[in-house]
């Protein structure tokens, strides 16, 4: 995989049984659910396509619109993709390194968020956009609203694969409080409607290794962006 992982080796501070964890469905607010290993019978249709859009356009550490670098590599796939630089957070069509559009979404990328969304409340979910954030030990993500996507209408679709992460799910303000949730390989996060605003980040991912995807945490966002 082009993020590349080390060869696994061993499971860190997480027991094997962690990551065999049963489904069920945690509620973060009224619009918000966990769909724990939800995803657990599509990573082996999922993985192989993940491989082949990060062949066609590799992970990237992009700029924010103040000058920092953000520790989290960055592609997309689908019509529409997240970028970021020295003008501003945006989604754009082509692929700001490559020049050309970003890889098609997978087919079993739109069918898992669909299904997800559904689980979750959501009927009629059709993403656009699949954002695919890497993060290596170390990697974060600061508190931050969803708001580049042309309406709020659409859910956010989350999807966790490879090494644990803390995911703070925060309210309406940045000042709110946040649950910490941690979240496992294969677990959904979606949240929308009246929770679609809320903030949300994660903590600096710990040192590990899946067996699966090695020394690194994949996260995979689904929105309705145009
Ligand atoms: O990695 C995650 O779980 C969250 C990603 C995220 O917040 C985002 O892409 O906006």
């Amino acid at each position: 995989m082009p993020c590349n992982p080390d060869a696994p080796a061993n499971l860190g501070l997480f027991a094997e049984s962690d990551l065999l964890q049963p489904a069920r469905t945690e509620v973060l607010g009224p619009q918000a659910r966990v769909l724990r290993g939800f995803a657990l019978p599509w990573t082996e249709r999922l993985l192989p396509r993940l491989d082949e859009v990060l062949a066609a356009a590799p992970f990237r550490q992009m700029m924010t619109p103040g000058g920092h670098t953000m520790s989290v590599g960055l592609s997309s796939c689908g019509a529409l993709g997240w970028t970021t630089d020295r003008h501003g957070y945006r989604y754009s069509a082509i692929d700001p390194q490559s020049l050309r559009p970003w890889p098609a979404m997978p087919e079993v990328f739109r069918q898992l968020a669909e299904h997800a969304a559904q689980a979750a409340g959501f009927n009629d979910f059709n993403p656009d956009s699949c954002l695919i954030n890497c993060y290596r030990p170390g990697a974060k993500m600061s508190l931050h609203q969803d708001r580049n996507e042309r309406d709020f209408n659409a859910p956010i679709v989350s999807l966790s694969l490879g090494l644990p992460a803390i995911f703070l799910f925060g309210g309406q303000q940045r000042s709110d409080k946040s649950q910490r949730v941690p979240l496992l390989h294969a677990d959904v996060v979606v949240w929308g409607g009246v929770d679609r605003l809320r903030y949300h980040g994660v903590l600096p991912l710990k040192d590990g290794t899946h067996p699966e995807l090695g020394r690194q945490r994949i996260n995979l966002t689904f929105r309705h962006a145009g």
